[in-house]
């Protein structure tokens, strides 16, 4: 996939028109959104793999095609992070996921370590409540062993309750590159 970065975005105004198709990465701060897109999309720091967690409250959009957009969402859940700042990262995603009609679906980045947490499971309420449906990366895989990987993955697929999808990832070690990369492809 041919892949280049189009423009950071703090508003709706500043986002790409909204024509094509577009998928985005959602995940909590420190999950490796930045990190597996580099690898879905085979672009070795494409989009920054940053060591500060919460430092980007933008919106990063890389062309991958003619009118077809990946676009790496500001993370969540950074404990650090002033009211003000978590309440305007509210307003842009509801705004987001209210309003872009390109959108075909979403990769929500968890590290596996932690599993589900309340705020996935709150994004991936925001994507059944804007009907877009919603693929689970459980990354970081490398760092379990393989009995704790299976009850994670049996976990978020329980409480998927077939609302979505799960597999294992890991950017570090291209595990699941090639299945995230298909649904990337099925989506656009
Ligand atoms: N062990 C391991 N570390 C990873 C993996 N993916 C990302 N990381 C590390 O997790 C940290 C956060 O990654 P980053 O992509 O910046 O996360 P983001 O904040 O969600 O964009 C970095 O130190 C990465 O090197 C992975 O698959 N395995
Ligand atoms: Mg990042």
């Amino acid at each position: 996939m041919n892949a280049s970065f189009l423009n950071s975005a703090a508003s709706w105004r500043q986002y790409p028109a909204d024509e094509g198709a577009e998928v985005a990465f959602a995940g909590r701060s420190n999950a490796g959104k930045s990190s597996t897109i580099n690898a879905v999309l085979s672009r070795r720091g494409l989009a920054r793999a940053s060591k500060t967690p919460g430092r980007t409250q933008m919106l990063q959009f890389f062309s991958v095609g003619e009118q077809r957009r990946v676009v790496d969402l500001p993370g969540y859940g950074y404990a650090a992070a002033p009211l003000r700042v978590r309440q305007r990262w509210q307003g842009m995603m509801e705004e987001y996921f209210q309003r872009r009609r390109s959108l075909r679906g979403v990769f929500v980045v968890v590290d596996a370590r932690r599993g589900l947490g309340e705020l996935d499971r709150k994004m991936l309420e925001v994507c059944a409540s804007a009907d877009v449906p919603a693929r689970l990366l459980m990354n970081k895989c490398d760092r379990l062993k393989r009995g704790a990987l299976i009850r994670t993955l049996r976990d978020a697929e329980r409480l998927l309750d077939g609302d979505g999808a799960v597999q294992a990832f890991s950017a570090l070690r291209a595990v699941g590159i090639e299945e995230a990369r298909a649904a990337l492809l099925r989506w656009l």
